[in-house]
């Protein structure tokens, strides 16, 4: 049996994460392969709850190395209870954001040192890295318009656009150093512009 690829969308808020997700699950069902959609934080119901720990506004001001380890406690939960078991049946899994997000939001973001990060990388992953990083890169104030019709904000979408910069900015910049495993969408273009260098991006990870 072959192993699945694991492939995730990362970027700012709103930049169409979940909407080119779906374009990359109906291009590779098309092609025959069996895929299992996830999301970080969350994918599995304890780490789900563990979303809603994270992502609920709160007054009590949430310390950078609590919101890291929530994290990556919601991430071993859901590595290996859901993400390896379906890579090793031989489904592909495609997941909206991982530890990309994690060197982003609470590295960039909040200022944690990339070492710090990289250490519970290990720890929780070994040697699991993504195969493929999709990028959906766009204007911070693209991405946050796109966003603003939706509900009430969670306890990251409260954030300042200069936040979400400094996320940009970090994503940007691995995507620089790691050319290979990264793949850089211009996420401000039309939907139908996006769907379609998305579907033949995921295309070409067939082989
Ligand atoms: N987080 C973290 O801090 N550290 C970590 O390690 C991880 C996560 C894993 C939850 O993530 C929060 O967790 C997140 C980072 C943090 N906080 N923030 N911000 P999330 O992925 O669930 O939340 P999100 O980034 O806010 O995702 P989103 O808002 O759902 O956005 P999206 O999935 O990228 O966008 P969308 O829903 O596909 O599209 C938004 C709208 O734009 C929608 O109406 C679309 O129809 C429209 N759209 C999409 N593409 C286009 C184009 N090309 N043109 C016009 N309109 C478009």
């Amino acid at each position: 049996m072959t192993r699945g690829q694991f492939i995730t969308f990362e970027g700012t808020e709103g930049v169409g994460k979940s909407t080119q997700l779906e374009t990359a699950r109906s291009t590779l069902e098309a092609a025959g392969v069996d895929v299992v959609v996830t999301r970080e934080p969350g994918g599995t119901p304890m780490a789900e709850a563990i979303r809603e720990l994270l992502l609920a506004p709160r007054d009590e001001s949430v310390h950078s190395l609590t919101e890291l380890l929530l994290m990556f406690a919601a991430r071993a939960q859901h590595l290996h209870q859901r993400i390896l078991p379906a890579l090793e049946r031989g489904s592909w899994v495609l997941c909206d954001r991982f530890t990309d997000a994690t060197y982003a939001y609470q590295g960039g973001g909040r200022g944690v040192p990339a070492g710090h990060i990289a250490v519970l990388e290990q720890l929780v992953q070994g040697d699991l890295r993504p195969d493929h990083v999709i990028l959906l890169d766009a204007p911070v104030d693209v991405g946050m318009a796109r966003a603003r019709d939706r509900s009430e904000p969670d306890r990251f979408e409260q954030e300042k656009a200069a936040f979400f910069q400094r996320i940009r900015d970090c994503y940007r910049q691995r995507a620089k150093d790691q050319p290979l495993r990264y793949h850089v969408v211009d996420a401000a273009r039309p939907l139908d512009e996006v769907s379609g260098q998305v579907a033949s991006l995921v295309r070409s990870f067939l082989g």
